[in-house]
Order: structure tokens, then sequence, then C-alpha cells
């Protein structure tokens, strides 16, 4: 059964509980109970990891190599400033997807750089956490044709 990683970084546990008008209202466990369920409607395999520590988002996706198809990431504050984020993505070679709640470009400058970017198949942005969803059927997609 194809395998799909949900990784999330920094303060994105923290998700539901401060400013909804920019996040939304749902908790990170919301957000990972959804993509669950749409997996299993797509009948994938969906795991989910969180963490607040740049080391161990880079451990995630050097494990994920053995272990999954491919990976949705949101590494939040990480995205604007990981060198090593972006070194481990180019890395592993497995296909990676830039997922953001808020649309970055629309915010402050800082936030409009993303490391992630340039090594991620694509980047979905501004769409909350239905973002979550179309990066799944995304990778789902790209996964389909990579092995047509
Ligand atoms: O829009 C996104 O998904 C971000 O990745 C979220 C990051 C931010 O630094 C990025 O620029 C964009 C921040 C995550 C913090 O999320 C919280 C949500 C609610 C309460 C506390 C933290």
């Amino acid at each position: 059964m194809t395998s799909i990683l949900i990784l999330n970084g920094p303060n994105l546990n923290l998700l539901g509980t401060r400013q909804p008008e920019v996040y939304g209202s749902e908790t990170l466990s919301d957000v990972e109970k959804m993509c669950k369920t749409h997996g299993q409607a797509l009948d994938i395999d969906i795991s989910c990891l969180q963490s607040n520590h740049e080391g161990a988002l880079i451990d995630a996706l050097h494990a994920a190599k053995s272990k999954f198809k491919g990976v949705v990431l949101n590494a939040g504050a990480y995205t604007h400033t990981s060198v090593a984020l972006m070194d481990a993505i180019a890395s592993v070679s497995l296909p990676v997807i830039e997922v953001h709640l808020s649309n970055i470009h629309a915010r402050e400058t800082f936030r409009h750089k993303s490391f992630i970017a340039p090594v991620a198949l694509g980047q979905i942005c501004g769409f909350g956490s239905h973002g979550y969803i179309l990066a799944i059927d995304a990778l789902v997609k790209h996964l389909a044709g990579s092995t047509a």
C-alpha cells in the first residue's frame, strides 16, 4: 500500500489555540485525523509526525526514504530559514510537497522566501487545512504517473 508521511514543524502543535483568523480553528489532531480519513478513502496509508526541532525533522526525512513514497511537509518557520532542511529534502530524493495553512506570499516579506520550494515538487499555501488534502491528492497523482 502507498504510504505518505505528513510532517509538521515548529509550533504547529499549537494549532487551534490562537490566531484562528490566520491558521484556522482546527487543532493539529483534527488536521491529522482529516488526512488519515482522506487516506482511507484513497486506500493509502497516512502517517503523521510533528516536531519543534530542526534535527528531528531532518531525521524524519532521512528515515522517510525507506518507509514512505512521499512527504507532505509544513516546515513552519523553518521554511524561511533552514538550509539544512533543504539539503535533507534534496538528499533523500523523495517527492515532497510543501504546504502552508496561510498564504505566505501575502504576509510579511520574510515569509515570502522558502528554502523548501526549490527542492519540493510544488507548494500549496493559503487554503488552510484543505491544503493538506490538496497535497495528498497531488502526491498520489504524481506517484501514479511515476510508476505507470
Ligand atoms: O502558514 C503556515 O502553515 C506556516 O507554515 C505556519 C508557521 C509560519 O511560521 C509560517 O510562516 C507559515 C507558524 C506555525 C505556528 O502555528 C501556530 C498556530 C496557532 C497557534 C500558535 C502557532
